[in-house]
């Protein structure tokens, strides 16, 4: 089980990557991976969880930055600056991650990145840009955020990178393998030695994998799109019912409203407890409980205990839900905006897409792996969060709301039909050696 909830880390857009088919390469075809300390494909199991390489202290780390090709020079971006954000989101929304056939693009905007790679302790140094020597133009990225990682029984501190884009016409020239070689140094003289990231692409090798599963709420607009088709033995108008959401949801009248600073450390105590269940989890301090689910939502009021509407350039949507009697936070989920691009399409430009976060309940918790007495609350209970978080992200006018087979999703995905998608997120962990975690990514396989 794992819950590790990819962050801002989905990779597949629409999730068509093709991942089996072309681009697959065989073990030992990995020219730059198989000098890195990751597991090997077709490398047997370890037997013991562990680093692969021993850490070093600072003095022999290299203290100089790997060399680029001539043309070109590393840059380390301040996002503070709004002008090298927008470079970094321009740079992004015209190279970023595709689906298999060139439909659609990730758009992180700006406001998205911002909250992303500025988390509590973050690094500038790990915001590594590279530039075209002459005229200064950002060519490539990638980035690097401060993480606290569980896997198993074992606690580290690690990075979690992410956004690595090389511009679409220095494609092939083994830029990639540069660009992170240096974020590994950068990390490295910070006495950080581990890191977890995340790729649509088959690489020296998953810990885990999970599928992509989709919940229609803008049908029209995803047909249009040819996000998704009429089956033959159905009408667009049985779809569109079908995939009808309630007006209101259904703890609107039971406690539930929008995420407070004052609910921080119950919700920061309710997410560790929560997160004991997997295998693979972030454990977060309660300035980073604040920073993932209070930052980002964007700019204006809305109306105090309400659970309508959308702010001005809102990244992350947070919910808890309020005991009226006790007025203990006994649940919450979060789910944030993520657009795509629409590349071709006369009419659409834009995918408004919600990821699912993340959740907790104190409803029925425990770990006992068998659909027990909790287990049955518990399914029951997340089939009402996110049922809620459906209602709440079509009312803010979402087209789309995604959400891959770890934590519990599996147990409430089809009910609230949602559908598995052809797009795959594989999890790898650098320089960590641990058997495989159970990733869900059979459609409709029970975990
Ligand atoms: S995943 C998102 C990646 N970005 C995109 O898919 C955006 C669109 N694509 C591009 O911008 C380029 O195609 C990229 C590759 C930049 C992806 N992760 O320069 P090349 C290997 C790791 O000639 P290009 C994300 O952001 C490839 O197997 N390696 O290729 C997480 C080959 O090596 P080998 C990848 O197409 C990133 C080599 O690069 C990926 O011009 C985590 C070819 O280089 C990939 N997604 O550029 C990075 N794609 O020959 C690892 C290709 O061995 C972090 N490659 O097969 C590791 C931990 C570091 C920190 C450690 C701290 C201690």
């Amino acid at each position: 089980r794992m819950a590790l909830d990819h962050l801002k880390i989905m990779d597949v857009a629409k999730g068509k990557t093709g991942l089996m088919g072309k681009g697959r390469k065989d073990a030992g075809d990995h020219k730059f991976w198989a000098t890195q300390p990751v597991p090997q494909l077709g490398e047997e199991g370890p037997t013991d969880d562990g680093y692969i390489e021993a850490s070093k202290p600072r003095e022999e780390v290299r203290q100089d930055p790997y060399p680029l090709p001539k043309d070109f020079q590393w840059s380390t971006i301040d996002l503070n600056d709004p002008n090298q954000l927008k470079e970094v989101y321009e740079l992004l929304s015209l190279n970023y991650v595709e689906d298999h056939d060139a439909s659609f693009r990730f758009r992180y905007t700006a406001e998205f990145l911002d909250w992303a790679l500025k988390p509590p302790g973050y690094h500038k140094e790990w915001h590594i840009g590279v530039r075209v020597a002459s005229n200064k133009k950002l060519v490539a990225f990638i980035s690097g955020v401060p993480i606290t990682l569980r896997v198993r029984n074992k606690t580290f501190g690690a990075s979690e990178i992410n956004y690595l884009c090389v511009h679409k016409k220095l494609r092939s020239k083994r830029l990639a393998p540069v660009l992170i070689k240096e974020v590994t140094r950068q990390c490295h003289l910070m006495g950080i030695f581990q890191a977890i990231y995340t790729a649509g692409v088959l690489l020296p090798t998953p810990v885990s994998t999970c599928r992509y599963f989709h919940r229609s709420l803008n049908v029209p607009k995803l047909i249009d799109i040819k996000f998704t088709y009429v089956p033959r033995n159905q009408t667009l108008a049985r779809m569109i019912r079908l995939n009808k959401v309630a007006s209101i949801p259904h703890l609107a009248q039971h406690g539930l409203r929008e995420m407070e600073d004052k609910d921080i450390p119950e919700v920061a105590e309710l997410f560790g407890k929560y997160m004991e269940r997997f295998d693979m989890v972030p454990l977060m301090s309660v300035d980073e409980v604040r920073h993932q689910f209070l930052s980002g939502i964007g700019e204006g009021e809305r109306v105090k205990g309400s659970w309508k509407g959308r702010r001005e350039k809102q990244v992350v949507w947070s919910y808890v839900v309020e005991d009226p009697q006790t007025h203990k936070i006994t649940d919450f989920f979060s789910f944030y905006s993520l657009p795509s691009t629409i590349i071709h399409d006369p009419k659409h430009n834009l995918l408004e897409a919600a990821y699912l976060f993340y959740y907790a309940t104190d409803v029925g918790l425990r770990t006992a792996g068998n659909l027990d007495e909790g287990e049955v609350n518990l399914k029951l209970r997340l089939g009402e969060l996110i049922g809620d978080a459906l209602i709440i992200a079509a009312e803010a006018g979402f087209d789309v709301f995604n959400a891959l087979t770890l934590m519990d999703n599996v147990s409430v995905l089809q009910d609230l039909k949602f559908g598995g998608g052809d797009g795959l997120l594989n999890f790898y962990l650098y320089n960590w050696r641990t058997s495989p975690l159970a990733g869900v990514t059979g459609a409709g396989d029970r975990d």
